[in-house]
């Protein structure tokens, strides 16, 4: 007898409906978006699939053995609390994500080299004037966390022709790329002119984006001012040390996917800038298609007794 799974996922409730249609064969899915599931005794049942779960929930399900994030970071779901310890949590990792992530990546620092908020706002004042045009291969791209996405973003930066170099918590040694770790940092920030984040948020890297790293990114390249691209949790960046930053010369331009506080207020003053671009935390929406076929896959490893994959480390917080 398969040990139901339990579904709280804070997602389009028709868009979760519709993937667990064909989800999880022979298998009991206990979904709390259906209000019959509310209150219900969910002792003795071994697995949850959650994303911003409700706070309660670990109370209710007790004896499960595995928990499943519904995307790749894992901070919404750490900070509800709650969780029995010693279960291994499981991020979410797929290549509709990771693809997704690095179209974005890959856009936003394509858009910022060929001067595209400057032609647009060009083209509403219907103002020809052709501006100066540097080279991919003349721009280095620093991307701050080489994990699945950082690694695979670099990848395809470096095919656009840009010269790309990345900085992680642990050494790496990535082909053709240079990598710096830990203490590397400043050395690291030295050479951006495009600073791309894909960091996970944790005690360690909250407010990491802030003036004082924004003034040790290279200045005078070839882009002029650096640019800095975050896609990871805006829990890691100080928004009003951008502004500050944009306002001050030492920033030239921004792409933000994710804020301190989402949505993004209408009062807030990014909206407005003019090198700036934001998109509502979009950059690498979870298909759910996608991550029901993986938790299936990572159910049936543990229940062949093979380990889990993609097991968070919860002291260091991804
Ligand atoms: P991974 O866990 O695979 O990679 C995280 C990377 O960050 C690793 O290289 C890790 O270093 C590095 N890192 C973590 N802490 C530190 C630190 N203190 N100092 C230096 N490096 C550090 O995560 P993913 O690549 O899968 O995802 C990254 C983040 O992207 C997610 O946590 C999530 O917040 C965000 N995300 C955003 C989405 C969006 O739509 N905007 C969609 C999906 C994810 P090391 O390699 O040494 O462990
Ligand atoms: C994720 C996200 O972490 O969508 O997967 O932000």
């Amino acid at each position: 007898m398969k040990s139901p799974i339990i579904v709280d996922l804070k997602f389009p409730p028709d868009a979760v409906a519709k993937a667990l249609a064909g989800a999880f064969p022979g298998r009991e899915v206990i979904n709390m978006a259906e209000p019959a599931n509310a209150g219900r005794d969910l002792s003795g049942i071994e697995y949850a699939l959650v994303w911003k779960q409700d706070p309660a929930l670990f109370e209710l399900a007790k004896d499960v053995k595995a928990i499943f994030s519904g995307g790749a970071g894992v901070d919404h779901i750490l900070r509800v609390g709650g969780l029995p310890e010693h279960v291994p949590l499981v991020r979410f990792v797929d290549r509709s994500l990771t693809d997704r992530m690095s179209e974005w990546v890959v856009l936003q620092c394509l858009l910022h080299l060929r001067q595209m908020p400057a032609y647009l706002r060009a083209q509403r004042n219907r103002h020809w004037e052709e501006l100066a045009q540097p080279e991919a291969r003349d721009v280095t791209v620093g991307v701050m966390g080489l994990g699945v996405l950082g690694q695979d973003a670099a990848r395809k930066l470096k095919v656009m022709g840009f010269h790309v170099v990345g900085w992680s918590r642990s050494a790496k040694a990535l082909e053709g790329m240079q990598t710096f770790d830990g203490d590397g940092l400043n050395d690291f920030l030295a050479q951006a002119d495009i600073l791309v984040g894909l960091l996970p948020l944790t005690e360690e890297t909250r407010g990491i984006y802030n003036k004082a790293l924004f003034a040790k990114l290279k200045q005078g390249g070839p882009l002029g001012k650096p640019i800095f691209i975050n896609a990871g949790r805006g829990g890691s960046q100080v928004e009003a040390d951008i502004l500050a930053a944009l306002h001050g010369g030492i920033l030239g331009g921004a792409s933000l996917d994710v804020f301190e506080t989402e949505p993004l207020s209408a009062n807030s003053a990014l909206w407005a800038e003019p090198n700036v671009v934001v998109t509502p935390h979009a950059a690498a929406a979870s298909d759910v298609v996608a991550l029901m076929r993986h938790v299936e896959g990572q159910i049936a490893r543990h229940e062949a007794g093979l380990p889990l994959e993609h097991v968070v480390d919860r002291a260091l917080g991804y």
